[in-house]
């Protein structure tokens, strides 16, 4: 049986705190004032909030500041966008699109959700019939989380794969989960695989908002179609009227991406997508118009549209014929509105938009929507498929479906090149980048992609003596251990000592100081390959990074000459997102703050090249982290802090059993299949 509903409990009575997370800091009541009564704060729905199209039971969630009542807060649907929970004092203290939400969280509701893995009936994404994927609940996009800004989340994900034998674990993009890495999904470095039969259930503070997803991190898992919009509501820079459901953006294949792989390890050639899906609609070599995404609008509205690129080889360029969009949020991070005539999104980044629907144009009139992969960042080989993929349609209610549409597209190029002329709401300034020594070294994390030939690991007793590619970010490729996860020995995790990890340190948190870590990312360049690598071909590789939010000081696309080229850096309020795209032969200045204890992967969000090894992990707040999974000192953990240190050890026992089964199982079936064939990532 499907568990696709959600069930709310409400578990923060008056005045409790989070046991996870920030505290509030609020001042104690101020004696003589009258208090507010909690009846006149009914829980309400938020101006973004609605069904799941895919779940006929849903309604909208409402969003239930009740605990904050009193603190002084006066929690009902804010009347303008900008604001979320005003006070009733001090209006220092309200919550809006200036907090910094870094800093300062709302206390919502405890929202708890249930996602089944199950192998899929037949699916028609795309016209052509596949059958046999792992979906979330049995259905692609899988189910709509939504959350309030500040709600604590308990998503419980139930492995019911039986068919296909995996493993799972589901990670949630771009959420900081401060304090929480344990429920970051990435297995092998967060926790073991959740095996078949078993369960594990996600919880953390939403202390960011705005347009997400969650994917299977369990190798290529995701590009098969684990994976669903995940929506943080909150404020928003601009004003609009209605939501409209989000799109998931994707290239698809009517083989599986295990199956895919090895033509990716093995080639040229490399693999080929099929088609252009958003959401689950699109039309195979153009065979089958009927199955295209339609979305109806009505003229004058002003419309929230979330953009999620969630492709597993694909940058887009996204635009609607005959309209702008003005962006408002990109990635998590609120920014100042801009109006554009097209949006780029490289593989796991996310716009939210308005789309005001225009007034000049009748009843039934219908524009394309057009997905275009990016030129020379896209899977599809030799050429791509036409982007037309979806309709905007001016429907009157009378029609049953929308003409086809006679629209010419904007003007805009489909170069492959990230956004960055934005400005965050919150804005961040960051200090430049120390000098080490007589000055003439930077302290900063110097990095460079390489490709190398990679010996497969022989897990099992059949598999053959195996050259693939892989890639690398630091001397070596990750890959990980998923019997023993890198959060379980951070002290054996000292960068160049644990083979295949690919690690490197965090500077150390430091409570009440901002410390920043500075990395150099560049595209390849030859006078660094050393010992067997290759000069880099060109490529693009959006990169991300877990837990934290990372601002973009320089994103050239140029090629790096040295020290020379970290001049230039934005440093005041500079572009501020948890994915972003390294230009072809360019390179990268990130930087962020060490505030959040774990090990956090930072990889290529093209599942290929993850898979190949483009990944490192980075290891911060080391004391910390171990106080997290020390089980004899459980006492000193909050309740939910204890849960997960204990669902940890009791999942690595389970898939312990499983692994080694299914690799006697493909032992004594003589198999020449390997039980992990990649980076595990
Ligand atoms: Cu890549």
């Amino acid at each position: 049986m499907l568990l696709s509903g959600y069930f709310i409990t409400i578990i923060n009575y008056l005045g409790l705190q989070y046991p996870l997370g920030p505290q509030l800091d609020v001042p104690a009541p101020i004696e003589g004032h009258v208090k507010p009564h909690l009846e006149q704060f009914e829980p309400w729905v938020p101006p973004g909030a609605m069904p799941d199209p895919g779940d006929p039971d849903s309604e909208p969630i409402k969003c239930d500041y009740r605990a904050m009542v009193a603190d002084g807060y006066l929690p009902s649907r804010p009347e303008g966008n900008h604001e979320w929970i005003p006070h009733k004092d001090d209006p220092n203290l309200q919550y809006n699109i200036t907090t910094d939400y870094d800093t300062r969280t709302p206390i919502g509701t405890t929202r708890e959700y249930h996602i089944t893995v199950t192998e899929s009936d037949v699916q028609v994404w795309d016209g052509r019939k596949i059958r046999s994927r792992p979906l979330a609940d049995g259905r692609y996009p899988g189910p709509w989380i939504q959350a309030c800004w500040g709600d604590k989340l308990k998503i419980t994900v139930h492995n019911n794969l039986t068919e296909v034998k995996n493993g799972t674990a589901i990670h949630f993009h771009g959420l900081r989960l401060l304090n929480s890495n344990l429920v970051d999904g990435v297995p092998g470095v967060t926790q073991c695989p959740v095996a078949p039969g078993d369960s594990y259930t996600y919880i953390f503070n939403a202390t960011q908002y705005g347009t997400s997803w969650y994917h299977s991190h369990y190798s290529l898992q995701y590009s098969d179609g684990l994976l669903g919009p995940l929506t943080i509501h909150g404020p928003t820079s601009a004003r609009y009227d209605e939501p409209l459901y989000p799109l998931v953006l994707s290239d698809h294949n009517h083989r599986s991406a295990f199956q895919e792989y090895y033509i990716e390890q093995f080639g040229p050639p490399f693999p080929n997508q099929e088609s252009i899906l958003i959401n689950d609609h699109g039309s195979f070599a153009g065979q089958f118009p009927d199955n295209q995404y339609t979305q109806p609008v009505q003229g004058g509205k002003r419309y929230s549209l979330m953009l999620i690129n969630a492709a597993t080889d694909t940058t887009f360029v996204f635009g609607i014929d005959g309209h702008t969009v003005t962006v408002i949020g990109i990635d998590l991070v609120a920014v100042q509105p801009f109006e554009t005539n097209h949006v780029r999104l490289g593989n796991g980044q996310r716009y939210h938009v308005i789309l005001e629907a225009r007034e000049d144009v009748p009843d039934g009139s219908s524009f394309w929507i057009r997905t275009y992969p990016a030129e020379g960042c896209n899977g599809f080989r030799p050429r791509a498929p036409d982007a037309r993929q979806g309709i905007l349609w001016y429907s009157s209610g009378n029609e049953t479906s929308p003409p086809v549409p006679e629209t010419s597209p904007m003007n805009y190029t489909i170069e492959c090149k990230d956004m960055v002329h934005y400005k965050p709401m919150v804005q961040w300034t960051v200090p430049a980048i120390p000098q080490l020594g007589d000055g003439s070294v930077y302290d900063i994390i110097d990095t460079t992609l390489s490709v190398w030939q990679w010996d497969l690991t022989k897990d099992t007793n059949s598999a053959p003596d195996d050259k693939v590619w892989s890639w690398k970010i630091l001397k070596d490729h990750a890959r990980v251990d998923y019997k023993k996860p890198s959060v379980d020995h951070v002290d054996e995790l000292e960068p160049d000592t644990w083979d295949h990890t690919a690690v490197i340190d965090s500077k150390p948190i430091k409570d009440g100081e901002d410390v920043w870590n500075y990395m150099l990312i560049v595209g390849g360049r030859a006078e660094k390959q050393v010992g067997g690598g290759i000069v880099v071909p060109p490529a693009y590789h959006p990169i991300h990074l877990h837990g934290h939010d990372f601002v973009v000081l320089k994103n050239s696309s140029t090629p790096y000459q040295g020290y020379g080229s970290l001049e230039d850096l934005q440093l005041d309020n500079p572009l501020r997102r948890d994915t972003v795209l390294l230009p072809n032969n360019g390179y990268l200045v990130i930087a962020w703050k060490s505030d959040n204890p774990g090990v956090w992967a930072l990889h290529c969000h093209i599942a290929w090249h993850a898979s190949d090894g483009l990944a490192l992990q980075i290891v911060e707040g080391r004391e910390k982290l171990k106080k997290q999974l020390d089980l004899e000192n459980i006492s000193n953990l909050s309740p939910d802090e204890a849960f997960l240190a204990q669902q940890y050890q009791t999942t690595c026992s389970n898939w312990g059993i499983w692994q080694d089964n299914r690799i006697g199982e493909l032992n004594d079936a003589n198999s020449t299949e390997r039980f992990q064939d990649d980076s595990g990532i």
